[in-house]
């Protein structure tokens, strides 16, 4: 495909392994690749598969790290190991896109990014996503950040890094399973035809570093902001009376959110992870 010049959307696999509980997990990547070819482009769910990288899945793949419970997540800094040690791993944002630049993909879909966590100033966990997307030329659909995060600060880190926070539709940076922040965008494009103008001037100057995407859950899949604050306070909390920290975080509290939210986040994290993936898949048809 990328050869023939044809679109390619790039689409991670920790969502998969960690973010998703089977067989939700299964349903989400399936219907992520449908939605990206139904928008005629080609999807390429990356992943590590018995020590070797494969871009494009096949049903055995997905379905091993749908289900297998000692899946590893990977990042940039223990990719190689994973490599080495012939594991099968979950690619997260960072190594995702790291592995889909490198042979010339150009979109990537997924539900939101990493970004910098909440109490950050003590702990300094911030996601090395941010830092790959300032390294890796990638046009990343995405509802902003996980709400779990401190989306201020993360919004603050993206400019500094250089990263473009563009709108699909929305003045206001999303808040993944909240509608919006309050956090402007860089700019609103209303059609795909005026953002794909936008990606072309931007490859004229050879800019490098990613376009993030910012599409917003529909407003009426959307949770309310209060509600969502109430669950992530009290399995923050947890998550320190347990010792959880680390690249075991995110994916922790995703899941206890689930559990309070009685899957409430769990259906909006799907809805949104799908639409994401169609929104590429258009983008990708049209800029090819
Ligand atoms: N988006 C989701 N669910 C997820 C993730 C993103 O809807 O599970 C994953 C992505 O792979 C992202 C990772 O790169 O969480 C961030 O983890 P960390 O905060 O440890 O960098
Ligand atoms: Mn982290």
């Amino acid at each position: 495909a990328i050869d023939n010049n044809k679109p390619v959307v790039a689409l991670e696999s920790t969502l998969i392994s960690h973010g998703l509980p089977y067989p939700k997990n299964l349903e989400v990547a399936k219907a992520s690749e449908d939605v990206v070819r139904s928008q005629g482009s080609i999807p390429a769910t990356i992943a590590i598969i018995n020590g070797k990288v494969k871009i494009g899945l096949n049903n055995n793949d997905m379905s091993i790290l749908a289900e297998s419970k000692n899946i590893k997540k990977v990042s940039r800094h223990n990719l190689v190991i994973s490599l080495q040690n012939k594991d099968n791993a979950a690619t997260t944002v960072a190594s995702t896109i790291y592995l889909a630049a490198l042979i010339g993909i150009k979109f990537f879909a997924t539900g939101g990014i990493g970004g910098v966590h909440l109490d950050a100033e003590n702990t300094f966990d911030i996601s090395s996503d941010l830092n790959e997307l300032s390294k890796t030329n990638m046009y990343v659909v995405c509802s902003g950040a996980k709400s779990i995060l401190d989306l201020d600060k993360t919004y603050e880190k993206l400019e500094t890094l250089g990263i473009s926070r563009i709108g699909f539709n929305t003045d206001y940076m999303p808040g993944f399973w909240y509608y919006q922040t309050d956090k402007q965008v860089d700019y609103n494009y209303k059609t795909a035809d005026e953002l794909v103008n936008y990606l072309n001037i931007r490859e004229n100057i050879k800019q490098d570093g990613s376009v993030l995407i910012f599409n917003p859950i529909p407003k009426e899949k959307a949770i309310k902001k209060k509600l969502i604050d109430d669950w992530i306070q009290s399995s923050i909390y947890k998550a320190k009376d347990k010792l959880i920290n680390g690249k075991d975080l995110t994916p922790f509290l995703i899941n206890e959110i689930n559990i309070l939210s009685k899957n409430e986040t769990l259906k909006a994290n799907m809805e949104l992870i799908i639409n994401n993936a169609s929104i590429a898949g258009k983008l990708a048809a049209k800029y090819f």
